[in-house]
């Protein structure tokens, strides 16, 4: 079966060391293996939450630069964002009907997100993983690769997929299988082991962002928390102490070590020592990143070009999916 791969981010501000390393890293591992992929910017989904509109089409840019910046190349795979192409809300609406209230009802990222305003929160945020499993199956596509938050949206895409297959008796949908992959898959806040890397959190000190410069990612690392202990030599050690655990996993992804080969070189050093290491390595492998993205977000009319060719190739994609999935529900004129 031919592969095919779809992912998103959201345009909700600035990307992060987790979103590079848990996804879009991968996104162009994928593309250099000669897979054909689609990587979308979910502006609809960005506005589950409120967004200033001005900004919300500057991070739109700025999540396409990032793309760009670190290998993605819009000739080979299609990048584009979400609201353009409007099947991905035709087929929304369809699997919302196929979707069970329980199902949506166990979501882990609604119950954090939404908080303690859970009836202030927008429907669209409870109906968030409807729409993504409508994004990816619009295009049939047979992989997602993503960060482990997004593991239990997975599996509400395939219960969607297997649901519509057996109500309509067809085989039409793939089951998706997700890609979750590295040392990295789930960045911890530099701040607080316990808690993922993200972009809403108030704190500048939590996260590296992708445009960070050689001195603030420093500046980030030196403050990163962590304990007094040098560093252990087990992984049964190591995943003891959270914000350690972290550090190390953050290593091992940007030199493309595992976690044993990064404590075979640093276990009973200091996290001085070790803390001055991953500034080097971290302001080797982002800086490039960094800089080029904010080379690309100078030159607006090239990005904007881009999406637009994305979208086109996008939609002539999903056109034939969207107009068959209708006709299996019965839709006249489909
Ligand atoms: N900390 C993380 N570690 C590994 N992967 C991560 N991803 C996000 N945070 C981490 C992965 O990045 C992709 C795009 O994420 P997104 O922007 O669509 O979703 P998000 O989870 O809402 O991102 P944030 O930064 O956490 O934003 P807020 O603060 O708004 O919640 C996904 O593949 C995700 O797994």
């Amino acid at each position: 079966m031919a592969i095919r791969i779809f992912s998103g981010v959201q345009p909700t501000g600035n990307l992060h060391l987790g979103n590079y390393l848990g996804a879009i890293r991968n996104f162009v591992r994928l593309q250099q293996d000669g897979n054909e992929c689609l990587y979308c910017m979910v502006d609809m989904h960005a506005i589950t939450q409120w967004q200033d509109p001005k900004e919300l089409t500057e991070a739109t840019r700025m999540v396409a630069a990032g793309f760009i910046a670190a290998g993605i190349d819009p000739k080979r795979s299609i990048i584009f964002n979400q609201s353009r192409v409007a099947a991905h809300a035709e087929l929304a609406w369809i699997f919302n009907c196929v979707a069970r209230l329980g199902w949506l009802n166990r979501m882990t990222q609604f119950k954090e997100k939404a908080g303690k305003q859970r009836e202030n929160a927008s429907v669209g945020l409870y109906d968030y993983p409807v729409l993504m499993a409508a994004d990816i199956l619009v295009y049939k596509a047979t992989h997602v690769p993503v960060g482990e938050d997004q593991k239990q949206h997975l599996e509400l895409t395939r219960d969607i997929a297997q649901k519509f297959n057996n109500d309509f008796g067809v085989d039409f949908f793939p089951i998706t299988e997700p890609i979750i992959q590295g040392e990295a898959t789930r960045v911890m806040s530099l701040r607080d082991g316990t808690k993922k890397m993200s972009k809403s959190d108030p704190s500048e000190f939590s996260r590296i962002n992708l445009t960070d410069g050689p001195d603030q990612i420093a500046d980030k690392i030196r403050r990163a928390k962590t304990d007094p202990l040098p560093l252990p030599e087990t992984l049964t050690d190591l995943e003891a102490r959270p914000e350690a655990d972290n550090l190390v996993g953050i290593y091992a992804a940007l030199s493309d070590q595992t976690r044993e080969q990064v404590l075979t070189e640093y276990s009973g050093k200091l996290f001085s020592e070790f803390k001055g290491a991953l500034t080097d390595l971290a302001v080797g492998r982002l800086g490039p990143i960094g800089s080029e993205m904010q080379r690309l977000v100078a030159e607006p009319a090239y990005i904007d070009a881009a999406l637009e060719n994305g979208a086109e190739r996008a939609a002539a994609m999903a056109a034939p999916i969207i107009r068959e999935a209708k006709r299996i529900v019965g839709f006249l004129g489909a």
